[in-house]
């Protein structure tokens, strides 16, 4: 049973039980439509309490319902039938009322809610827009102003906010369904309020609306859903509440059988998915009281914060005084700068910092349960690292490295209890980057194995494991990406051509762009190292660059000039001649193509990865791409786009 009838004098509450998020599932649709029929016509009831059981009201239509086309009851039409009931029904809501939850209150005649209750639209981070009435009904009680930035903008309502707006009729205490009852009967003795449907709406002047749609356009970069769910407010302001309501239904039912939001579900799924993993269940995480980071560099820096941000104690390293201090000084700056950007309050920065304890010697790192180390890309430096930790630390305590390329074998031979070693790779800024590629060495024991994901969830990041190769699976196939864009450049076609194709594919910037920013010479090394170890690896565009100097931004140019002090890409016509050796004659690619080359490259490289064990599923390799390399959620990631490819 999914939804349960409890009566209490004259008020029957109805309970939405469908765990884990009560989402409103056919099963769900079908009782509550005939509980309603059967509650208009039961005389002994006067009005009705509508609730969700557990920690929430309801968190939404069944996604995994989305795959197939809508079955009967629809939501609309459950949501109508109940504001066309016989008798009253008061939504009470504890915790979450998210897209249907919300339309459902909504079609509700009154609202009561604690303070901590969250009501929100996320439709449009699945790329559709609300189907049930939300673009209609909610403006209707609260204004179109925060209609708009609730559904198109991702705002979020507490309770409190909530009843200021008149969203809600009252903010009650826990017991809430007692509360709700209590409501319920005072109410009996006044009139019922007009639906929402049946309200005037003030519709805002067209500039009100032209702002809007820059302001959403901006923030949407290139996700259709936003300014869809903009229209459909906007179309119901302006001619009336059924009208809108079609329309409503005609965007959300065209947006549900998008690319876009089969991506944006995809990766919906894909994320939760991450945290646990399979052959981890049932496998208990071992204390994440303490921590400690060894390396207060750029990385060093970002994962003392990240761990911090978490609340998590830390110990930080550094081989000298001078080199502490400034890390310090850096990771105080993270801080200061989230308090200036009100993320964090004064006293919530100052609290950080105060769990931090900044050493030179290892002897601080005694207790700790976890130490990070973030050194120098040295494999002599990183083993020396361990040899100290494997003296100092306890020797259940998880030592990871948090290496880019150097194989984490190599870096644990000689460690004692190398069944606590653990790769952590985390990408830069730590503390903002989402993605964890966790990379277990062969005598890694499951418990530690089953931490690294523990810690992800703590730090609020996307795990995914990695098997041992070259680059894990992020930086192998960013190679991949980049040979195939120089190779595209080889043939003819201009750096700045590519660049544009990527951005318009929806990245923040192009392969040429990146590697300007990041630096040219990194990779060049990587390929004069393996060239050194015997490896053909046959000369590249970039190698021209570097080898006269061109190493990106940091040296004033690269692929790109840029004039002083300003990081504007300018396409170089010295760095053309450079690399004219190696370059055929000028070609023209449509922006599609372009595209395509790259994402069938980098899904190739995923599917080796896949073949070899590396990576998981095709979903982990997309996760990595979306949240460690900026590929465009609405495209969901080369594996996925691979398979939706006609074969
Ligand atoms: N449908 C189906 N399954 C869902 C679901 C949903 N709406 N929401 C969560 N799940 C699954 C999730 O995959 C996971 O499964 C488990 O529930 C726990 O999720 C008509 C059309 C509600 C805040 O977008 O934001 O309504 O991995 O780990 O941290 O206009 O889930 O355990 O197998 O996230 O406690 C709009 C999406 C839908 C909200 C709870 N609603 N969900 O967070 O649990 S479209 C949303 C969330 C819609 C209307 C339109 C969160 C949560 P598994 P979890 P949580
Ligand atoms: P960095 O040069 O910015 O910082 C390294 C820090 O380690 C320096 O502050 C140095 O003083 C300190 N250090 C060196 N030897 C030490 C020792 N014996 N004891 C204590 N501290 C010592 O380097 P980074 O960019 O932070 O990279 C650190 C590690 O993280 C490298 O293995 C790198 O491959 C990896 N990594 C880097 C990135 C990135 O984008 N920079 C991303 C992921 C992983």
């Amino acid at each position: 049973m999914s939804v349960t009838v409890t009566h209490r004098g004259p008020i029957a509450v109805v309970t939405i039980d469908n765990p884990p998020v009560n989402a409103l599932s056919l099963a769900v649709r079908t009782q509550l439509f005939a509980l309603v029929e059967a509650l208009d016509a039961d005389e002994h009831v006067r009005a009705i309490v509508l609730t969700g059981g557990g920690k929430l009201f309801v968190g939404g239509a069944d996604i995994t319902e989305f795959g197939r086309p809508v079955e009967l009851p629809s939501l609309p039409a459950l949501i109508e039938r109940i504001e066309n009931a016989a008798k009253p029904w008061i939504a009470a809501v504890r915790g979450a009322a998210l897209g249907g939850g919300l339309e459902l209150a909504l079609g509700c005649h009154r609202r009561v809610a604690t303070a901590e209750a969250r009501f929100a639209l996320p439709e449009i981070n699945l790329g559709i827009i609300p189907g049930s009435g939300g673009t209609q009904r909610l403006p209707r009680l609260i204004g179109i102003e925060t209609a708009i930035r609730v559904a198109a903008e991702n705002l979020t309502l507490d309770g409190t906010r909530a009843a200021e707006l008149g969203f809600i009729d009252r903010l009650v205490q826990e017991p809430l369904v007692d509360a709700a009852e209590a409501f319920a009967l005072e109410a009996l003795s006044r009139p019922l309020p007009e639906p929402a449907s049946r309200r005037p709406l003030a519709t805002p002047a067209a500039t009100a609306w032209e702002e809007a749609t820059q302001r959403i356009g901006r923030a949407a970069r290139g996700a259709s859903a936003p300014l869809r769910a903009l229209e459909a407010l906007r179309f119901g302001a302006e001619n009336g509440f059924e009208a809108g309501l079609a329309n409503e239904r005609a965007i959300f039912l065209e947006l549900r059988a998008s690319d876009e939001s089969a991506a944006l579900r995809y990766l919906f799924f894909a994320e939760r998915a991450a945290p646990r993993p399979a052959g981890l269940r049932g496998i208990a995480a071992l204390p994440l009281a303490s921590a400690g980071v060894i390396g207060g560099g750029t990385m060093g820096v970002g994962i003392a914060a990240a761990l911090r941000n978490a609340g998590i104690p830390v110990v930080l390293v550094e081989r000298d005084e001078q080199s502490l201090e400034r890390g310090l000084t850096a990771l105080k700056a993270i801080f200061e700068a989230a308090r200036k950007r009100a993320s964090l309050s004064e006293e919530e920065a100052e609290a950080r910092m105060r769990g931090v304890t900044g050493a030179v010697g290892y002897e601080a790192l005694a207790g700790c349960d976890l130490v990070i180390e973030a050194v120098f890309e040295d494999l002599a430096v990183k083993r020396d690292v361990f040899a100290t930790l494997g003296r100092v630390c306890r020797p259940d305590a998880i030592l990871a490295t948090n290496t880019s390329y150097i194989d984490p074998r190599q870096i644990a031979e000689g460690l004692p209890h190398p069944d606590r070693f653990i790769g952590l790779h985390f990408f830069s800024p730590a503390q903002v980057m989402k993605l964890l590629e966790i990379v277990p060495i062969p005598e890694t024991r499951p418990e530690v194995l089953a931490t690294g994901f523990e810690l992800a969830r703590r730090l609020g990041k996307v795990p995914v494991r990695s098997g041992i190769c070259d680059g894990f699976i992020g930086n192998r196939i960013l190679r991949r990406y980049r040979a195939e864009a120089e190779a595209m450049v080889r043939d003819g076609v201009a750096p700045s051509a590519i660049d544009a194709a990527m951005r318009g594919f929806g990245y923040a910037m192009g392969p040429f762009e990146m590697q300007d920013m990041a630096g040219l010479d990194i990779s060049f090394l990587h390929r004069e190292a393996a060239r050194a170890r015997g490896e053909a690896i046959a000369e590249t565009p970039g190698d021209l660059l570097v080898r006269a100097g061109r190493k990106g931004q940091k040296s004033g140019g690269g692929w790109y000039d840029y004039a002083p002090g300003n990081r504007t890409p300018i396409p170089s016509p010295d760095a053309a001649r450079l690399i004219a050796p190696l370059v055929g004659a000028p070609l023209e690619l449509a922006p599609d193509r372009i595209v395509a080359r790259l994402i069938d490259a980098m899904a190739l490289e995923g599917q080796a990865i896949l073949d070899e064990g590396i990576a998981g599923s095709p979903s982990d390799i997309d996760l990595v791409e979306v949240h460690g390399y900026g590929f465009p959620r609405r495209h969901g990631g080369p594996m996925f786009l691979s398979s939706r490819q006609p074969s």
